[in-house]
């Protein structure tokens, strides 16, 4: 039998939870953490918990990062609150630990977290309703106004430069140059395209440092599977994996948001002729995301809105490309060539954006 891979006694006695524990799930929608759901029985009713093992590899102050989460979470549960809604599914609940920590380092030192499971709700991983995409859009935009008025300087940057293109373009070149995995030589078509579109990485940064863009609390990570839906509704009810939520461009949410939920193919998809950017799901994102967000955003922002999709798969491409240059030391893989794969889904959906620019620019416009 395989053996646990956390102590669930210790996790228990730790955060305090009752019932009797029956088992567990795997959840491996994410890159980064791994995520299990722990099932316990109370009066012979099931109460459920997330239990995390933060990846200290990517986060490395533990300490900090939990301190950002406590206190976005404990924002958006006051506005809530304060405005009817069940703030017990509007945000996550972290437990505390019996240290007054929010998370557990065990003797491995691998750090743990334990949150409250968020029932009857359902989360996507591609969308075929154009309707749920438009509650996504309306879900981040929703996120978005909620920390408007977060004191942003009270908030720790748990990676560095996370969405700073130019410095994610100098480490592919760092990449190259190493070539530590060997692995170069396979993936010359993939650093051409990568090279060649260099003069896009300085765009949203000459932005920023010329003062024509603003820096809001965002998200940093708005993918699909980062929200979850409400069963009966449909609408997008909590905003999941708050571990990047520093100082950023509203424009990185929106494009990691399109990158993701409107390819007409999953982030791995083996056969590039699948991919592509689907117009309506961009129209649907647009208007919920705007219908939100639209009072708050700059012109500068709303002009931007269409080329942050482009941007942010062309940073997730480098992304992949790196870690796989790299031997896949940053993201979890299952196979060999999936950062590669990966890369290539990202590389085939920037071209497809850039055949579908104008279209998505008229998309824009109607809803600014
Ligand atoms: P990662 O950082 O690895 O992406 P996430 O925090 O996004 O991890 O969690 C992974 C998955 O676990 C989510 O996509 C979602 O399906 C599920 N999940 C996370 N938190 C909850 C919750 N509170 N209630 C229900 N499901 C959750
Ligand atoms: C990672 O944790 P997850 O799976 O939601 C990554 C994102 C990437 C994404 C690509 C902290 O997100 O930046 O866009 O994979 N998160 C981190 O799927 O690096
Ligand atoms: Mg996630």
């Amino acid at each position: 039998m395989n053996k646990t891979p956390f102590d669930i006694d210790v996790i228990t006695e730790k955060f305090g939870l009752k019932g009797n524990y029956t088992g567990y799930e795997v959840n491996n929608n994410g890159h980064i953490n791994s995520t299990f759901i722990l099932i316990f029985e109370e009066n012979g009713k099931s109460k459920k918990y997330i239990l995390q093992m933060i990846n200290t590899s990517v986060f490395k102050d533990p300490e900090r990062l939990m301190s950002n989460i406590v206190g976005i979470t404990a924002h958006i549960r006051k506005k809530a609150e304060d405005s009817g809604i069940d703030s017990s599914r509007a945000t996550l609940h972290f437990r505390v630990c019996n240290d007054g920590k929010y998370y557990y380092e065990d003797s491995e030192n691998r750090c743990w977290r334990v949150y409250d499971y968020i029932g009857d709700v359902y989360t996507c991983n591609t969308i075929d309703s154009v309707e749920v995409f438009c509650n996504a859009g309306k879900a981040f935009g929703d996120f978005q106004k909620q920390l408007a008025d977060y004191d942003s300087s009270s908030l720790f940057e748990t990676i560095e430069n996370f969405h700073n293109t130019v410095s994610r373009f100098g480490d592919l070149k760092r990449a190259i140059i190493e070539n530590a995995a060997g692995r170069l030589d396979s993936v010359r078509d993939e650093v051409d395209f990568a090279l060649c579109h260099e003069p896009d990485a300085h765009v949203l940064v000459d932005l920023i440092s010329d003062g024509k863009l603003p820096l809001r609390v965002t998200h940093n990570d708005t993918k699909l599977n980062n929200i979850l839906f409400d069963n009966t509704s449909n609408k997008g009810i909590c905003i999941i994996d708050l571990d990047t939520v520093m100082p950023g461009l509203s424009l990185y949410d929106f494009g990691d948001s399109i990158r993701f939920g409107a390819n007409t193919a999953t982030e791995d998809e083996k056969d590039v002729l699948k991919v592509s950017l689907n117009l309506e799901l961009y129209e649907a994102y647009v208007k919920g995301y705007l219908s939100s967000a639209k009072d708050a955003l700059t012109e500068c922002e709303k002009e931007y809105l269409p080329f942050s999709a482009k941007l942010m798969t062309y940073e997730c491409g480098i992304r992949f490309l790196t870690d796989y240059l790299n031997g896949d030391t940053y993201f979890k893989t299952d196979y060999p060539e999936h950062n590669l794969v990966r890369c290539r889904t990202q590389f085939a959906l920037v071209e497809d954006i850039e055949r579908k620019t104008d279209e998505m620019i008229a998309i824009t416009k109607k809803y600014c």
